[in-house]
C-alpha cells in the first residue's frame, strides 16, 4: 500500500502548482474535514499549501460546496482588489486541477481541495484579549457585508436545515425515543435541560418565518478559530472554513461567535467549573460586529443579538448530545465520552449566558443600538 506521504503527494500534484512536494502533516482542530499542511520547495523557497478532504458523510454534495466556495472567494477577491488592498491574507485562494476545477477526486471517490496557505497569521482556539474578539466579529461582519451583493443564483444549501434549531430538537427527541445505544439513562438531566429551552430556541426561525428577520448569505460556522488574525497587526484577516457559507440568518453567525469566543475555557474543556461566558469578550464581539454589520442589519436583528448566543449554544449542545445518543457518527471524537463532555460544556455556557442576559441587554441599550 502507498504511504500516506506518497498518497498526499500524488493527490496534490493533480492541482496546478509549481515546486516539489516535501512533506504533509495533519493541521488544525476541525471536527468534520481532514486537513493537512503541505510543504513545497519552489526554486529554493519553502511554500505551504492546505489540502483538505471534504467529509462526504456530512457534505452530501461536495461539488455544490465547491461551487459556493468558488463563487464566494472570487467575489470577495474582486472586492478586495477594487479597494486596492493587499489580497494575500484577506481571502482563501483555491488551487485548480488541469481542467480548471477547484477539487480533485481520489480513487475512493473522496473530494479534496487545496488552498494557498496564509503565512504570518493564525487562528485562536481560546481567545486571549477583547481586542481579538473585536477583530473577529468585525471580520465576520465584514464577510457578510461583502456578500450582500453576490450576483447570480441563490447559493446551494450545503447542509439543509443546518441552523434550523426546532429540527435539531426533533432529531434529539427521535434519538431519545430510539435510544439505540442505551445511553439515555446516563443523560437524563441533560435531556431535561435541553427540553426546557426548546421553545425559546425556536425564536430566530419563527422570526424568519414571520418575515421579521431576512435570509442573507452567512458563514454558519463562525467559530473564533475560523478567522486568521494577522501576527503583526492583530487584524482579523482571512475567513476560513467556507463549507457552510449558504443562505442563513445573520444572527446565527453572531451567536456562534458568542458561543465559541466568549467561552472562558473553550468547548473541549471537561471541567465545567472552568466554563463561563466572559462578558468582556462578549462586549468586544458586540461592538466589533455592530461596526461592520450594523449598517445593513434590521431593527429585529439588532434586538435579538443578545439572545442569539444562547440559542446557538443550545443548538450545538443538543447536536453533541444527539450525536452521543446516536453512537458518535457525526463529530470526530478523541475519547469515548467526548460528545457528552462537549454537550455539558455547552450547557454550562448556556446557563452562564442566561445569568448575564440582563447585562447583555443593558449593553445594547447603553450603546444605543437599535
Ligand atoms: C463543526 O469542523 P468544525 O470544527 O469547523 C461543525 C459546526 C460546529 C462545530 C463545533 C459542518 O465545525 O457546526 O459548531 O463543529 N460543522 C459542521 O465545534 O457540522
Ligand atoms: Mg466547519
Amino acid at each position: 500500500m502507498k504511504s500516506k506521504q506518497a498518497f498526499l503527494r500524488d493527490l496534490v500534484y493533480k492541482f496546478t502548482l509549481y515546486g516539489d512536494f516535501l512533506v504533509g502533516v495533519p493541521f488544525g482542530m476541525g471536527n468534520v474535514n481532514d486537513t493537512y499542511q503541505l510543504t513545497f520547495d519552489q526554486g529554493g523557497t519553502r511554500l505551504h499549501y492546505i489540502l483538505q478532504r471534504i467529509n462526504g458523510n456530512v457534505f452530501r454534495d461536495p461539488r455544490g460546496v465547491m461551487e459556493n466556495i468558488d463563487r464566494v472567494t472570487a467575489h470577495i477577491l474582486g472586492k478586495i482588489r477594487a479597494a486596492h488592498c493587499e489580497t494575500r491574507k484577506r481571502t482563501l485562494r483555491l488551487l485548480r486541477n488541469s481542467e480548471g476545477k477547484p477539487y480533485v477526486v481520489d480513487e475512493q471517490g473522496h473530494y479534496w481541495r487545496a488552498y494557498v496557505f496564509v503565512e504570518n497569521a493564525r487562528a485562536y482556539e481560546v481567545l486571549e484579549t477583547p481586542e481579538q474578539a473585536y477583530r473577529i466579529a468585525e471580520a465576520f461582519g465584514a464577510f457578510q457585508n461583502q456578500l450582500v451583493d453576490l450576483p447570480g443564483k441563490r447559493l446551494n444549501e450545503t447542509i439543509p436545515d443546518f441552523h434550523n434549531t426546532p429540527k435539531r430538537f426533533e432529531r434529539l427527541e427521535k434519538a431519545v425515543k430510539e435510544d439505540k445505544f442505551g445511553r439515555v439513562k446516563e443523560v437524563l438531566p441533560e435531556i431535561e435541560f435541553a427540553l426546557s429551552l426548546k421553545d425559546e430556541a425556536g425564536t430566530l426561525i419563527r422570526l424568519n418565518k414571520s418575515g421579521d428577520i431576512p435570509e442573507r448569505i452567512t458563514h454558519n460556522d463562525t467559530k473564533s478559530n475560523n478567522i486568521l488574525i494577522d501576527d503583526l497587526t492583530g487584524e482579523g484577516m482571512c475567513v476560513l472554513d467556507l463549507d457552510t457559507v449558504m443562505p442563513g440568518l445573520s444572527l446565527y453567525d453572531f451567536g456562534d461567535m458568542v458561543r465559541s469566543a466568549t467561552n472562558s475555557a473553550g468547548e473541549d474543556e471537561v471541567d465545567c467549573s472552568k466554563v463561563w461566558m466572559r462578558f468582556d469578550l462578549y462586549e468586544a464581539l458586540y461592538r466589533g460586529f455592530i461596526s461592520s454589520a450594523g449598517g445593513f442589519m434590521t431593527a429585529a436583528e439588532k434586538e435579538n443579538l443578545p439572545l442569539s448566543g444562547k440559542i446557538i449554544t443550545t443548538e450545538i449542545g443538543i447536536r453533541f448530545l444527539t450525536d452521543y445518543l446516536e453512537g458518535d457518527t457525526y463529530f470526530k471524537i478523541r475519547r469515548p465520552k467526548h460528545n457528552l463532555e462537549r454537550c455539558r460544556n455547552q450547557f454550562t455556557l448556556v446557563k452562564s449566558i442566561t445569568e448575564q442576559m440582563a447585562e447583555m441587554q443593558k449593553l445594547a441599550k447603553d450603546l444605543g443600538v437599535r
